[in-house]
């Protein structure tokens, strides 16, 4: 019956975790998956969560299913952290926003969505990008392309080609966007790009989709989610999904949420409907536990200020983390420019590492990163720093 079935080939991720674990050498270093760790090396359990779990825990709620959008309050809250507290768009009604598992079940349900609507609509997303947004949008049945953006060579964008890409797009393209900390390759828009793009986006009448999963990790919560309130005062209509897998380090919670800009109320209506539409029939409605921490945490002044530390506490680690790193191969080997280790944002950097070089250091060194040469900088820590820097310069 199954033997047609196609072996898989695993996830270039996710795979390199099981390898990982598996690698009996004790210097071992993960610089793979996109994961926070703190000094120690382990994910943390942020203090603020652990209260609101206690919290939680002690109000013994009983667990009945959420509704297909999910908790009212979640949604509530998450718009006003994306969107910010007072947005016009919002005020007039014209954002839904929905609970999802995780920033990738936003992906899933907004490209079900938009597969249905816009049938004859391809994606495009950045060369490169993260490679499930390619399975995914896949996976919805939308043709996947992509538009020029990050410059091995400068590493910067190629922000004219990108432009020249986006501006001949057919109408109602979708063009999916990183509105901050670019995974792989921690390069983003400046603001004056972005000002740029918006006007096209919108003259061309193109779908932009937001994926938003890093938010806090670059300059700061409000900074990061600077772009998507932009092009909503912009008079953009436009998808947002957004995580707390990272800024919550929530992971396996699955807590993320899909918000669509509308034109006016009633189509905000029509969209709330079909969203709920869409998940009942995909997993009905979204979990309880993570939902009731973040409404908890992001609903209370005084738990979202001690979360905001935290993530500043987090970023500022990464950014020490860059320092030290482009210290040591600096001197190692003098002459060559790693300015790009500072310059680029969030937990990503792309090391511009050839899949070879990528295989030695694996394989040498027990210093694991994504074939691409994207390191994950959250996974250095003061005890591994020098001899993952040593290690690069090595092979480099
Ligand atoms: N979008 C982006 C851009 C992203 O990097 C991730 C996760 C997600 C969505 C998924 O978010 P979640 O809330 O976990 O569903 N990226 C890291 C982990 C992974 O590959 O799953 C990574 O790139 O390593």
């Amino acid at each position: 019956m199954f033997k047609h079935i196609d072996a898989y080939a695993g996830d270039p991720i996710l795979s390199l975790v099981e390898t990982f674990l598996q690698d009996p050498r004790p210097n071992k270093v993960n610089l793979g998956i996109g994961l926070y760790y703190d000094e120690d090396g382990r994910i943390p359990l942020l203090d603020v969560v652990k209260r609101t779990e206690i919290a939680l825990a002690a109000a013994g709620l009983t667990r009945s299913y959420l509704p297909m959008e999910g908790l009212a309050a979640y949604r509530e809250t998450v718009q006003r952290l994306v969107f910010g507290a007072d947005r016009a768009a919002a005020r007039d009604k014209r954002i839904v926003t929905v609970q999802t598992i995780g920033g990738s079940g936003a992906l899933k349900v907004g490209a079900d969505l938009l597969k249905r609507y816009f049938p004859d609509s391809g994606i495009w997303v950045s060369d490169p990008t993260w490679d499930n947004h390619r399975s995914m949008f896949d996976g919805a049945g939308i043709a996947v392309h992509d538009y020029p953006y990050y410059d091995p060579k400068s590493g910067g964008v190629r922000f004219a080609e990108m432009l020249a890409t986006i501006s001949s797009l057919p109408e109602r393209s979708i063009v999916l966007l990183h509105p901050c900390c670019h995974n792989p390759t921690g390069v983003d828009l400046s603001q004056d790009q972005w000002r740029e793009l918006f006007p096209v986006l919108i003259k061309k009448r193109l779908i932009p989709y937001f994926d938003m999963a890093y938010q806090g990790y670059g300059d700061g919560i409000d900074e990061d989610a600077w772009a998507v309130r932009a092009l909503a005062d912009a008079g953009g209509n436009f998808f947002v999904g957004n995580s707390f897998s990272k800024s919550l380090s929530l992971y396996g919670e699955r807590c993320g949420a899909l918000s669509v800009v509308c034109p006016d109320q009633a189509q905000a209506d029509l969209l709330l409907g079909q969203l709920k539409f869409t998940v009942r029939r995909n997993y009905s409605s979204p979990p309880t536990h993570g939902g009731l921490i973040v409404s908890r945490i992001l609903g209370d002044a005084a738990s979202t200020a001690e979360w905001q530390a935290e993530v500043a506490k987090m970023r500022e680690r990464i950014k020490a983390m860059r320092r030290s790193l482009h210290e040591v191969i600096s001197a190692r080997l003098p002459g060559r420019d790693f300015g790009y280790f500072l310059n680029q944002r969030g937990m990503f950097s792309y090391t511009g590492l050839s899949p070879a070089q990528v295989d030695t250091l694996r394989e040498q060194h027990a210093v694991y990163l994504v074939n691409s040469g994207r390191i994950c900088v959250a996974g250095l820590n003061l005890k591994n720093v020098a001899y993952v820097a040593e290690a690069m310069a090595a092979v480099m």
